[in-house]
Formats: C-alpha cells, sequence, structure tokens
C-alpha cells in the first residue's frame, strides 16, 4: 500500500507563496494586500497570529510574515459580513448545524446584537442598550463571584489592563484565560523552578546556541517565523533534535519563500539534524534518563560551580535520578538505550543549549513536572543565564503572554494586589478565581452566572464540549466581544449579546486621536501596534472603548474615570506603570522601534523563589500504560486553522486535501486493528469519570506517526477530552494525550 501522507518533508517553500496567494484572493486580494506591507514593521500593527518575535527593526525585511500571518490577515480583512441582514434569515439553531469551517468564515460581525430568544435569532442592538443589559446584570449579581471574565490572548496590554481593573472592582478574580488551556503549565512550572514563568532566551541566542532541542511544537504551522532561525543555526551547524511523535515537515526540511536562490533551486535545508519519535506523554521519562546517563558516565559534565552557587536541591534530585532503575525509565521514555546515549552524548559536547517547547509538553496532567524536568536538564550544564542558551516556551496567541503581565490571572500575586489597591483606591479581592476547568464546572453546577468574554471562542477552545454547551447554555447572560462570528456566539446563555471590535489592522480613533495599542512577545519585548485600515463598519468598537462601556455603566465613574482613560490610551499606559514598575518609561520606551525588554530575572541569575536559588524539583514519572488496543490520541492543529478558526480544510505539509475528519495512525497499529487507509471510524475515550464520550466518522489515514499513538484535529474531536483530565498544579487540560479505542463503522 503507497503512501502519499510520508512523503511531504519540505516547509515553505512554492506551497507556501501559492497558498498565500490562494488566501489573499480568497479575501478580496487588495486590501489584504496592501495591510501586509504594515504587518511587522515598527510603525504598523503586531501579527494578530502567534507570539513569535520580530528580528530587530534594522534587520527586518519588507515582508516581515508568514504564509499563515497572510492567511490571519486576509481573514481579518476579508470582505464576508455577519450582518442584521445575515441574522434575520437565520436562526440560531440552523446556524449551530453547521461545521466548524462554516461557521468561522462567515465573516466580520457590523453591529451589536442581542439574541431574541422567542424567535431563535440574533437582532441589531444600540450600544448604548448593550451595555445596560450587561451592567443590570452585573449590578444584580447575588454575590461578584457569579461574573466570569473569559480573556482570549490577542487582546492588547490596553483592554486586559482596564478589563481586569474592572473585574477587580466589581470583586471577583474570576478570570479564566486561554492561557489555562495553553502554556499555564510552563508558567507554573517555571515560577517554582526558577521564579519566573516566562522564557529566559532572546532571539539572538538563536544565533549562538550549539544545540536547539524542540519538544512537542510544529512550527512549520504554527510559528513559521520560527523556521528562519532554526534554518541559520543548522546552516551554521548548530545541531537541532526534534522530539515528537509525529514526523512533522516544518522540523524535517525549509525552503524560506522570501529567499529567491533556494526558491529557484529549489533547494531545501535540512532543520533536525536528530529526530527521535517518543510515545505521547513520554518526555519527562526520558529526559530523566538522559540526566541519568550523564550523572553515571559523564559526572564532568555537569556545571558544579553553577550549580553550588544558583541552585538548590540538586543532591536530593540526583540521588532520586540514580535510584531509578534503567529498566523502567527506558519502558517510561519510549526510546531505546542508543537513542538516550545519542542524545546525551549531544547535549554533553554542546557548551550551549536553548530547549523549546510547546503543547505537546503543557497539555498533559503532567505537564507541570515535564517543564520542571525541561529545567531540570537546562540547569544541570548551567544553562539558564547564558547567552546562546535557555529555556524557550514558545507562546501561542499575539499577546498572551503580555495579557497575564498586566493582571489577568485568577491567581494573582499579592504584590500586584497591592498596588492596584493603592493606584486606584479600593480592596481589591483576594480568593483566588476560577481558571477554565473551573469555571466550566462552576457554571455547570451553579447556573445563573454571567460569562464575558473578551474575544476567544470558549465554547470550542475548552475541554469537554458537551458539558461546556451545557455550562454556557445554564448562564443568565453570555458576552461576546468578538471580531468574527463564532461558535461561542450560538451556544446561548439565557440573555446572550455579541459585542463586535475593531481588529488588529484597523484604525482606532478615540476623544484624544489616533491610538495604538502594545502587546509582549514570547520573549519579553514590549512593541506597539497600530492599525491604519477603515475599520469595517462604523458600529463596532475597539475592545478598550467595550470595556470602558461596561464598566462605565456598571461601576460609574467616582472611583476610575473609564471614559476618560480611554480617550487617550497613553493614560491606561501610566496607569499601568504606576501598578508595574517594570514598565519603566512605557510611553517613551514603546516608541523606539524596537519597543522594550522588560526585566527578566532568570535570565540574570536572579532567583525570585522562596529559596532564592533556583530549585531541582522531583516528580513522579506519570503511568502511561494503556489496555490492549487502546491508543493515546493527541488533538493538534492542521495547517489551514488559527485554534478555533479553520481559514480552510486542508492541511499542505500532512498531505491532508479538503477533510478535517481524519485520524492518523501508524501502520502497525492498522493492521492490529485491522484497518485500512480511508476506513471510516468512529472514536471512543476512557476516563476516570466513566462517562462514554464519543466522535463520529472520522478517515483513517495512515501516517508517520509512532506506534501506540494518533493524531487528529481540534475541535473536532474535543469532545472526546474528559474536564477531569488535567494537570493538578497548573489546571491544563490533558489535550494530547486520550486514552482512545477506534470502531470501524
Ligand atoms: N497557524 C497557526 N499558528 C498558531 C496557532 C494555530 O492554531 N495556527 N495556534 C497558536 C497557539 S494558541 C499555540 S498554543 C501554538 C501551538 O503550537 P503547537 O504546540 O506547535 O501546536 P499543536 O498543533 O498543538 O502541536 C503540538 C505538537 O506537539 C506534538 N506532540 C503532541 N503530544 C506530544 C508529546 O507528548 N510529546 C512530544 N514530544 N510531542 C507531542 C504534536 O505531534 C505536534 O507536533 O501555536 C500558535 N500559533
Ligand atoms: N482539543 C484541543 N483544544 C484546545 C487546544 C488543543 O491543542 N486541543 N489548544 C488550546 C489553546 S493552546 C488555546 S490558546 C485555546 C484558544 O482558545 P481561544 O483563544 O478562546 O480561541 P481562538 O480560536 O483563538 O479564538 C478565536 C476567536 O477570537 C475572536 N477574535 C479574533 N481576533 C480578535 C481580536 O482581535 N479581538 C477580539 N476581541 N476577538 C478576536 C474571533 O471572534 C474568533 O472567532 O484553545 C485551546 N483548545
Ligand atoms: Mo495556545
Amino acid at each position: 500500500m503507497k503512501n502519499n501522507h510520508l512523503n511531504i518533508k519540505i516547509a515553505g517553500g512554492w506551497g507556501a507563496l501559492i497558498s498565500s496567494n490562494k488566501f489573499l484572493l480568497k479575501e478580496g486580494f487588495f486590501k489584504p494586500s496592501k495591510t501586509l506591507l504594515k504587518l511587522n514593521q515598527s510603525k504598523g500593527f503586531d501579527c494578530p497570529g502567534c507570539a513569535w518575535p520580530d528580528p530587530k527593526n534594522k534587520e527586518r525585511s519588507i515582508a516581515e510574515f508568514c504564509e499563515n500571518g497572510v492567511k490571519a490577515i486576509a481573514f481579518e480583512t476579508t470582505k464576508k459580513r455577519a450582518s442584521k441582514e445575515f441574522f434575520s434569515k437565520n436562526t440560531v439553531s440552523q446556524l449551530n448545524e453547521l461545521d466548524v469551517y462554516d461557521i468561522t468564515n462567515l465573516g466580520r460581525l457590523t453591529e451589536p446584537f442581542y439574541y431574541n430568544s422567542k424567535i431563535d435569532k440574533y437582532e441589531a442592538i444600540s450600544w448604548d442598550n448593550a451595555f445596560s443589559i450587561v451592567a443590570k446584570h452585573l449590578t444584580n449579581l447575588p454575590k461578584p463571584d457569579d461574573a466570569i471574565f473569559y480573556t482570549s490572548g490577542r487582546t492588547s496590554n490596553e483592554a486586559a489592563f482596564l478589563y481586569q481593573l474592572m473585574g477587580r472592582m466589581i470583586g471577583t478574580n474570576n478570570f479564566p484565560d486561554c492561557s489555562n488551556m495553553c502554556h499555564e503549565s510552563s508558567g507554573v512550572g517555571m515560577n517554582e523552578s526558577i521564579g519566573i514563568g516566562k522564557g529566559t532566551v532572546s532571539l539572538e541566542d538563536f544565533d549562538k546556541a550549539e544545540l536547539i532541542m524542540i519538544f512537542g511544537q510544529n512550527p512549520g504551522t504554527n510559528h513559521p517565523r520560527m523556521l528562519s532561525e532554526l534554518q541559520k543555526a543548522s546552516k551554521r551547524g548548530a545541531r537541532i533534535v526534534s522530539i515528537n511523535p509525529l514526523k512533522e515537515a516544518g522540523l524535517v526540511s525549509f525552503i524560506h519563500p522570501q529567499d529567491i536562490p533556494s526558491m529557484l533551486s529549489n533547494k531545501a535545508t535540512s532543520i533536525s539534524s536528530h529526530y527521535y519519535q517518543v510515545k505521547v506523554g513520554s518526555d519527562m521519562a526520558l529526559i530523566q534518563a538522559i540526566i541519568k546517563y550523564i550523572l553515571e558516565t559523564h559526572p564532568y559534565a555537569i556545571d558544579n560551580d553553577f550549580i553550588s552557587a544558583n541552585t538548590n536541591g540538586f543532591e536530593e534530585y540526583e540521588e532520586t535520578i540514580l535510584n531509578k532503575s534503567w529498566s523502567v525509565l527506558l519502558d517510561e521514555s519510549s526510546l531505546k538505550m542508543d537513542d538516550i546515549i545519542q542524545i546525551s552524548e549531544l547535549y554533553i559536547s554542546s557548551s550551549k543549549t536553548i530547549c523549546c517547547w510547546a503543547m505537546g509538553l503543557t497539555q498533559h496532567q503532567h505537564g507541570v513536572a515535564t517543564i520542571q524536568e525541561v529545567i531540570n536538564l537546562l540547569l544541570i550544564k548551567g544553562n539558564i543565564g547564558k547567552k546562546g542558551a535557555g529555556a524557550c516556551p514558545v507562546r501561542g496567541h499575539s499577546n498572551v503572554q503580555g495579557d497575564r503581565t498586566v493582571g489577568i490571572s485568577e491567581a494573582p500575586k499579592e504584590e500586584f494586589l497591592k498596588k492596584i489597591d493603592s493606584v486606584f483606591d479600593f480592596t481589591s479581592p483576594r480568593k483566588h478565581g476560577y481558571d477554565v476547568v473551573h469555571a466550566i464546572k462552576a457554571m455547570h453546577k451553579e447556573k445563573n452566572k454571567v460569562f464575558i468574554g473578551l474575544g476567544g471562542n470558549f465554547a470550542d477552545a475548552a475541554p469537554d464540549t458537551k458539558l461546556t454547551y451545557e455550562a454556557l447554555k445554564s448562564c443568565a447572560l453570555t458576552v461576546h466581544i468578538s471580531t468574527h462570528l463564532n461558535k461561542s456566539h450560538l451556544i446561548c446563555g439565557k440573555e446572550a449579546l455579541i459585542l463586535p471590535c475593531l481588529g488588529r489592522t484597523e484604525l482606532d480613533i478615540q476623544l484624544g486621536g489616533v491610538q495604538s495599542v502594545t502587546v509582549e512577545d514570547s520573549m519579553s519585548m514590549v512593541h506597539s501596534s497600530k492599525g491604519s485600515n477603515i475599520p469595517i463598519s462604523r458600529d463596532i468598537k475597539s475592545e478598550p472603548a467595550i470595556i470602558a462601556g461596561i464598566a462605565n455603566a456598571t461601576l460609574g465613574n467616582e472611583k476610575v474615570d473609564f471614559l476618560d482613560l480611554i480617550s487617550d490610551y497613553n493614560k491606561i499606559r501610566d496607569k499601568i506603570e504606576e501598578v508595574l514598575p517594570s514598565f519603566y518609561s512605557y510611553n517613551k520606551s514603546v516608541l523606539q522601534d524596537d519597543g522594550f525588554e522588560l526585566y527578566n530575572s532568570a535570565k540574570n541569575k536572579v532567583w525570585d523563589t522562596p529559596t532564592k536559588k533556583a530549585n531541582f524539583l522531583i516528580n513522579n514519572t506519570p503511568n502511561l500504560n494503556l489496555e490492549e488496543n487502546h491508543l493515546a490520541l493527541m488533538t493538534i492543529r492542521s495547517h489551514d486553522q488559527f485554534n478555533t478558526t479553520v481559514y480552510d480544510t486542508n492541511d499542505r505539509y500532512r498531505g491532508i486535501v479538503n477533510k478535517r475528519r481524519v485520524i492518523f495512525l501508524n501502520k502497525n497499529d492498522m493492521e492490529k486493528l485491522s484497518l485500512k487507509d480511508s476506513d471510516i471510524v468512529n472514536i471512543r475515550s476512557y476516563s476516570k469519570d466513566k462517562i462514554k464520550r464519543e466522535v463520529f466518522n472520522f478517515e483513517v489515514i495512515s501516517y508517520d506517526i509512532r506506534d501506540g499513538c494518533a493524531a487528529s484535529y481540534f475541535p473536532e474531536t474535543t469532545p472526546l477530552v474528559s474536564i477531569e483530565h488535567y494537570d493538578k498544579k497548573s489546571f491544563t487540560p490533558s489535550y494530547k494525550f486520550i486514552d482512545i479505542t477506534i470502531e470501524k463503522v
């Protein structure tokens, strides 16, 4: 049986160029193309795609974007509209019959809409009426904690800061965030280990690293501009080790679509020098095995000076690892001894190593433990706080890191709350709030809550789809501040509102003139973003203006004059600086071409932990054994989607054309299960709550994926994710390890 899906091993190249043009044409070529010239330029706007940083201004090309950035821009500048005419023709029940591609391609929202449950339709409503409905609910809450304020990471620092202020003035810390489903395990794990929840590398470190290890990440699709750094590193002879159950084209080789000679000669650069296909979830044991091998056979490779000056708990950690049996570790790590020796020797011989990771490590029940093991690996050779080395959690949404920095957190630090209290003269609540998992459980159990979503698509992003839908439907009011129509708008509370907002590319004019916002990338660089396109409708507002409208209607202007703050966003930034001194001279610094870098303690070998040292932390490896004929399913992104937005139904690097209901399987597993390519199957998952969760009619695709593992796209397979399976410290759902069986239809 010939398998076409194993042959695509080059990312970028002509395919990327052709695809970019296709998306520009689909959405009306001229406007998106013109918009692209401002993308990621110092006087332009920040890409609404991923959080990968921009090069220094003088090194930026005129086209500082990737194929998937083009898709994001084409999508935002689309001609399609979800307008009042559109809603008058369709009931919410009818729209709910559509699949995720159809719903997310209905277009930009043009004015505020209120759900009329009598006729099951959205109808236009004025902004003032919309704000009063929200205010009526927020002022009549039985208790402040009945309000839930969700945030998605595209929101600017300014909007996020106002949002958390409003929520805390109402009296709650209920700020579930897309981060809870994403890099929370990195934040929680690193905070305990090294006293900061952010990465410790800059873009320049990629020019110096001798070894780059990439765990559980698919940069070819999700951070395509990272491939340029990897390409440079590979060309100068750095080793790149990929650890991934699935062979990802972007990690194999790459042609930069803006490199004309390479395009003409079709000459690709190899990206990974080494590729290890581990079983899903086994990275933690693998790292322990590497460390054990080094401790046993090459103890001289350990950086004892660094360890004694900077760390705590090494002896105990060393003893634990040395006492672990090789047979157990080998079994758990899912690789052969030869592989472990090879990776260990690469690590030993490198004097500067960067470890990168994304969702393949964080979205597990042992996500935090795995991240702490990565940090242990870096610490044994002093690879934190050194040029060319460090920890690189590659963030998702373009401002997910910034939102956290300015206060979107259900578990805020006391120091932050104290500052908020003194700057704004009120007492903010101290009780920690709900993360995503606990918000769903609370909405489901207690009913009649008020749910507000600042961006995002909670209904389809959160785990356990059926339960999440029931939870949202049981709310007294659901409100979504959004650019495009999505499923969350169709899973209505008893009352429901859609409040449409400007996108990144659009001109934002307030009383004080044209405004810009600011964002923080994955490497702690803060810079400004200014849209210039004429907004798609006169009746949409900026995110800060919508929040100020709600806050003003709910809280008045006695303590904080929200409407005055949004007249000129410099005023919001001044307040951010008052609360967070690391934003020193904020309004001036963001005007610099490259913005400014926030202070990063770990990078300076200052360890902001209770021990004042970097901590070696010991965690138990999980039991990942499955019953006979069960597989571990990871839910992943296709090349043509941005989280729950499906731009198109192809996945070029994996050879998938015009379909999404597919499941990637290893040939040996297919043989064992008597399956062949193109068979249609139902998938069932198993969880400790014993609830039967199923999805139907997926096509089998044989793929270069590790045996015992399977992969499929979300959100189609999210109904399989149990609400009970999450990391007990970060509360991140286990989207990457779902115990499943497959049944042929
Ligand atoms: N174009 C585009 N860009 C995006 C996004 C998008 O949807 N589209 N989303 C943005 C967001 S919010 C995020 S968080 C990032 C996500 O970026 P990624 O984390 O790259 O996204 P995923 O598709 O979840 O891919 C997870 C990868 O981890 C591997 N993997 C799964 N489980 C394991 C495991 O147990 N161990 C190891 N070693 N590997 C594993 C999978 O094979 C896959 O290659 O991308 C951001 N950028
Ligand atoms: N099964 C499974 N589920 C997952 C994951 C997984 O790997 N597997 N990954 C998780 C991860 S990493 C993340 S980050 C979450 C993502 O969760 P979310 O951030 O909630 O979801 P998105 O799909 O990114 O949100 C898309 C919506 O945001 C709105 N939007 C777009 N741009 C803007 C803007 O500029 N402003 C405003 N206000 N709204 C805007 C649009 O209406 C669009 O429909 O999903 C998680 N869910
Ligand atoms: Mo994410």
